[in-house]
């Protein structure tokens, strides 16, 4: 079996986050992707993913946010890409909603710059949203978009200057790890490949590739939409519209996004944790009539303007843990293995920090970003 310092499976948003940062210490690396590059099969496609720094899910992930815009800084300069874009972000809900008041006293605990609007306000500022006059709205300036296809793309070719090899349509069939911190294998429908330490970074394939990892990881299918707004894409472009994330009484919440595509590519919106339970393989990848007009027709009372006409939609997959916090850690029973899974719908935002920390983990055996919240032994069952 040819040989590596480190095999990185799984080259989506956190395996090419993590060969990049890998391959960039020196480390001989081998990554394996089962789909071609920046591919729309798994988490990681669909134009943008919101990035936000006071999070409403536990402060606890603020510093980590903090690093990664650094990092986003560094890979749009090293890449010549656009992986990143500032917009502004808006979480509106009422007072006592997660959205609104988790995110206040995330930015209160870290000291973060921030406005709070009255619905007056939200209406005068951002014409497209028509909330209720209870609602409320956090601002945060430094949210906006991360790119998931460009980021990826970065990463792998940063990762490929850096002497990486890449091998796409391969797919990972087992892997094994000797003891408590001897050689891993990896086998796949290709070849046997051995390396001293073992990055799994499955995605949504995590109940299959992480089975052993004793974490229940549930598949949820996510869709996004994209609608051509009534009256034109200009009261929604970046440099006017923010992400957002709008919750209501009930605990729904939508999100979405400016219009990027130019004047005919319409703005994406979705609900957020509403999917079905899925299967990565045979994940339904149609967007339904009755899915897209109960979109339609929840956003007319929010933002009356954006359902003019539907585009297109397509569906990716959320990888959700027990409690929603991330995995990542050297496996409890193998240390030679890093384990990355279970982002729960919200990691894309965090991609270059985790590809540090990875990296840190895979090299180091530990690293100094705090990440004892992601410990697996949490939910391990
Ligand atoms: O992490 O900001 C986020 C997000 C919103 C909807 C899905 N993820």
């Amino acid at each position: 079996a040819t040989s590596y310092d480190v095999i990185v499976v799984g080259l989506g948003g956190m395996g090419s986050a993590a060969a990049c940062h890998l391959a960039a210490r020196g480390q001989r690396v081998l990554g394996l992707e089962r789909f071609g590059p920046a591919h729309n099969l798994g988490s990681s496609h669909g134009g943008s993913r919101i990035y936000r720094q006071a999070y409403f899910e536990d402060p606890a992930y603020v510093p980590l946010l903090l690093r990664s815009h650094e990092l986003w800084e560094k890979l749009a300069a090293d890449s010549g890409r656009e992986v990143f874009r500032e917009t502004g972000g808006l979480m509106i809900g009422r007072e006592n909603s997660e959205a609104f008041a988790g995110t206040l006293r995330s930015a209160h605990e870290w000291g973060l710059d921030h406005e709070v609007l009255g619905a007056a306000e939200i209406r005068r500022r951002f014409p497209t949203f028509h909330p209720a006059a209870e609602d409320v709205a956090f601002y945060e300036r430094k949210a906006g978009i991360a790119r998931p296809e460009a980021t990826v793309t970065a990463h792998l070719e940063l990762a490929k200057a850096h002497g990486a090899d890449l091998h796409f349509a391969e797919m990972v069939l087992g892997w094994e790890a000797e003891g408590a911190g001897g050689k891993a294998w990896v086998v796949t429908d290709r070849g046997a490949y051995t390396a001293e330490r073992l990055v799994i970074a499955p995605g949504a394939w995590a109940p299959k590739l992480l089975a052993d990892l004793g974490v229940r990881v549930t598949v949820e299918r996510q869709v996004m939409y994209w609608f051509q707004p009534e009256g034109g894409v200009r009261p929604f472009s970046a440099e006017r519209h923010p992400v957002y994330i709008w919750e209501d009484p009930d605990g729904t919440q939508i999100y979405g996004f400016p219009a990027l595509d130019g004047p005919d590519g319409g703005a994406k919106v979705a609900f957020f944790r509403k999917g079905a339970p899925s299967d990565p393989d045979t994940l339904d990848r149609e967007i339904h009539p009755d899915e897209i007009a109960a979109m339609a027709e929840y956003l007319r009372p929010r933002i009356p303007t954006l359902p003019g006409r539907f585009l297109k939609g397509a569906a990716c997959m959320y990888a959700n843990t027990p409690d929603e916090h991330f995995v990542l850690a050297p496996h409890p029973d193998h240390p030679q293995v890093t384990v990355a899974c279970g982002f729960s719908g919200h990691g894309f935002k965090f991609v270059p920090v985790i590809g540090e920390i990875i990296a840190d983990l895979a090299t180091e055996g530990s690293t100094d970003h705090p990440i004892a919240l992601f410990d697996p032994r949490r939910v391990r069952v």
